[in-house]
């Protein structure tokens, strides 16, 4: 992409009502802007960081045994009414009135609408398990909407289902989502540690929650540092296999949010120096609620033995939108986002120091050829502005790799090439600086 076409709108001063960096740098970088409290529009260079966290999400749920369906934002109240939860949900629920006077809702959640599809479906346990998921945007009127797509009102979600004919292979549904939480968040670049949580109105009697520390996040947490020290499980972990050890590896050292926090428990288990009580960003929550939406909803199917059972279910939900302020706040400096490799929206960002000089602007124009031939996402700044104003900007927008083409090196027959993570520059020929970059 060239950056004199490119929609970009970057700003130079802080936004005064961004008050965490991730919401600062988002709003700078040019990648939202907000329609209204608590609801943004996506741009060109946030909606491609968006959908490349997207399309790791899907890619490990897959992996993971789950399957991609997509249900509506808008929902029938009647659906909520069955499952008790349209009293119960509250001020959150944004309720909508259809012109036939039917009472409708923007979901802020999906349990009841996925377990109706799958009761009219499902009948035997010989169709079991199956584990449903889609990636859809939700709406939750939260009182403080606030730090961004951290906590918005509108806001994109992964929400999975799973259906099971007992305890037992609920557990195992559970476990594979659990795990594939692990590799889905190291493949972001992000060290999330799984914490025992409350249910709140999702419900049930297994959660776990999954946590990025952070000093701008909004639960108090309370762990073992070891979690920062922990392998993930690779990629090609036995999905069919038992994951039980991987699970009990990752939940027999303490960690605990502070609606669950047991000061005995933790100073008894953990040594003085392994504490850490720090702030934490929830990215990530799964539930088991067992039979509590498929009895009511009545999701039955007959068992090995003829008798109709209720489904155990359990709903695994991860904060896709809230994911890029999280990678943010865990990855930046003082001059801009320091983008993952797995997630940068342009692996390279190619700079011409002077687009007026015919001889850099050919070399630029090759180069940013040879980009696309190769399939290197490049961010080609090729527009007339000042050379300090093309650092910022690219420090700012945080590609891992910025390539620096000037008349001076063109002369001596070097580039520049920065590493944004590391700041290390170095002046490399043309055919070194490319192979740095694997081509
Ligand atoms: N139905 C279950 C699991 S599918 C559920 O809704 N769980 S949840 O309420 O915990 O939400 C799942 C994830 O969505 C959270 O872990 C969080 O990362 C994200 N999330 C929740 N509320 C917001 C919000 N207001 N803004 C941005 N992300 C949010």
């Amino acid at each position: 992409m060239r950056l004199s076409a490119y929609f970009l709108p970057t700003l130079k001063e802080n936004p005064t009502e961004a008050q965490i960096v991730s919401h600062r740098y988002m709003l700078r970088a040019g990648m939202i802007r907000q329609a209204t409290s608590g609801i943004y529009s996506w741009l060109p260079m946030g909606l491609k960081v968006l959908r490349k966290v997207e399309q790791i999400i899907r890619e490990e749920q897959n992996r993971a045994g789950a399957q991609e369906i997509l249900m509506p934002t808008i929902q029938p109240a009647d659906l909520w009414r069955k499952s008790g939860r349209y009293d119960d949900y509250g001020k959150e629920m944004l309720r909508i009135e259809d012109r036939h006077g039917r009472d409708m809702l923007y979901g802020p959640t999906n349990e009841e609408m996925v377990t109706e599809i799958f009761a009219n479906a499902v009948k035997s346990y010989k169709d079991l398990p199956k584990n449903l998921y889609h990636i859809q945007w939700k709406f939750r009127d939260e009182v403080r909407p606030r730090f961004g797509v951290m906590r918005g009102r509108e806001f994109f979600m992964k929400d999975a289902y799973s259906f099971d004919i007992d305890f037992e292979a609920s557990k195992a549904a559970y476990n594979r989502m659990f795990v594939s939480y692990l590799r889905t968040f190291e493949r972001l670049g992000l060290r999330a540690i799984p914490m025992a949580a409350d249910t709140g109105p999702i419900g049930g009697d297994l959660s776990h929650e999954f946590i990025i520390l952070a000093d701008t996040g909004e639960s108090e947490v309370f762990c073992h540092s070891d979690f920062l020290e922990k392998a993930s499980p690779s990629a090609d972990v036995d999905y069919s296999g038992d994951l039980q050890p991987i699970v009990d590896d990752w939940t027999s050292i303490y960690a605990a949010t502070d609606e669950m926090y047991v000061k005995e428990d933790f100073e008894g288990s953990v040594p003085e120096d392994k504490r850490m009580q720090c702030r934490g960003i929830e990215v990530g929550h799964i539930f088991h609620f067992g039979t509590k939406y498929s009895e009511p909803m009545g999701a039955y199917v007959l068992n090995s033995e003829g008798e109709n059972v209720p489904v155990f279910m359990g709903s695994y939900g991860i904060g896709v939108s809230r994911l890029l302020g999280a990678i943010i706040e865990a990855s930046h400096d003082e001059n801009g986002i320091i983008w993952p490799e797995a997630v940068a929206p342009y692996q390279v960002g190619l700079i011409n120091l002077k687009a007026k000089d015919e001889a850099c602007a050919k070399a630029c124009d090759d180069l940013y050829q040879k980009f696309n031939a190769a399939g290197v996402d490049c961010l080609y700044d090729d527009r007339d502005t000042s050379a300090g104003a093309k650092f910022k900007d690219m420090d700012l927008i945080g590609l891992p790799w910025q390539m620096v083409i000037g008349p001076r090196g063109l002369k001596n027959g070097v580039v520049e090439l920065k590493n944004r993570k590391t700041g290390e520059k170095e002046e490399l020929t043309l055919e070194a600086a490319l192979s740095k970059l694997g081509l």
